[in-house]
């Protein structure tokens, strides 16, 4: 995997876009690099993902340009279904994925840090969809997932404008939960999933579940997704660890250590 880096500290794995001279952009080559990082993940250890970019100027410039360039139509369909198939991959993927974003996240950046559960980032981070100044519309979900993160106004004034933001209005909009400094934005993420990790993991992964699905439904739809994944914690060795602490008063329940990694 030329282009990403994979190192996994206790139950967190974090996944490095490392192609710093090119700010990061997504080729082919990087995203099929994603593709298997993704797909080399042990589920059986590892319980939450943080995904950012090397250096400290850019998590990702977008798509390459260079190589879209010359794309045919054919071949813009095939790139965008690459692209569009790996953050899907990352939407849905079993465990919680952080993107901690340090820098530029434009186009194709922006859209993979809009595929993970929730994006924090570092004061210099700037997001937008350009896409539109380069006479092509958001190809990898943007035109999708920002307005249902931000508000249907808020993003097509962005995506129509192809006007870049930068890290405090990200915040007020609510594309970015927190925003650091760039010295403390890994140390902030892995603060974040190591506390992920520390939590039930059979649950864990049954709430992201549950928001996704639900997400895409209405009320009663989304009612009934929950109360199947709320059924299927229990007869978990978690659940009855758990509630069974609290109800000897022997232990604080938040502070057990979760062990469950069967029926995933
Ligand atoms: N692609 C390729 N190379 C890029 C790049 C990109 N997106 N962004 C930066 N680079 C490269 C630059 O070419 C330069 O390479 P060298 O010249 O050194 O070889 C190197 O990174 C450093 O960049 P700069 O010299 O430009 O650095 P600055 O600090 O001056 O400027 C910048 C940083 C981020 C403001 C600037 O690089 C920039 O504007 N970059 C482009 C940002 C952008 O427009 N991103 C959106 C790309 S469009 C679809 C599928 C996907 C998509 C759409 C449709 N379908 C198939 C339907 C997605 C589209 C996009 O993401």
């Amino acid at each position: 995997m030329g282009f990403v880096k994979y190192e996994v500290q206790d139950a967190v794995g974090i996944i490095t876009i490392d192609r710093e001279k090119a700010l990061n952009a997504l080729n082919s080559e990087v995203l099929d690099d994603l593709n298997a990082a993704f797909d080399n993940v042990d589920l059986d250890t590892v319980r939450c993902l943080i995904l950012t970019g090397a250096g400290d100027k850019s998590f990702v410039a977008g798509a390459d340009i260079g190589e879209m360039s010359t794309l045919t139509k054919a071949e813009g369909e095939a790139f965008g279904k690459k692209g569009n198939d790996l953050f899907l991959k990352i939407e849905s993927f079993p465990i919680p994925v952080i993107a901690a974003v340090n820098g530029f996240a434009l186009g194709g950046g922006c859209e993979i840090a809009m595929s993970c559960d929730f994006r924090i980032c570092s004061e210099n981070a700037m997001f937008g969809q350009p896409e539109v100044g380069l006479g092509i519309t958001p190809g990898f979900g943007g035109t999708q997932r920002l307005a249902r993160l931000v508000g249907m106004g808020m993003a097509k004034q962005m995506i129509y404008t192809a006007r870049n933001i930068k890290s405090d209005e990200a915040l007020r909009i609510g594309l970015v939960n927190q925003v650091v400094s760039s010295e403390e934005l890994l140390p902030t993420a892995k603060k974040i999933a190591s506390t992920i990790a520390m939590q039930a993991p059979i649950a864990v992964r049954a709430c992201k579940k549950a928001i996704n699905d639900g997400y895409q439904t209405d009320i009663n739809s989304g009612a009934a997704i929950e109360e199947k994944l709320f059924g299927s914690c229990f007869e978990t060795e978690d659940q009855r660890e758990g509630m069974g602490n609290f109800l000897k008063k022997k232990d604080d329940p938040t502070k057990v250590k979760h062990v469950a990694f069967q029926n995933k």
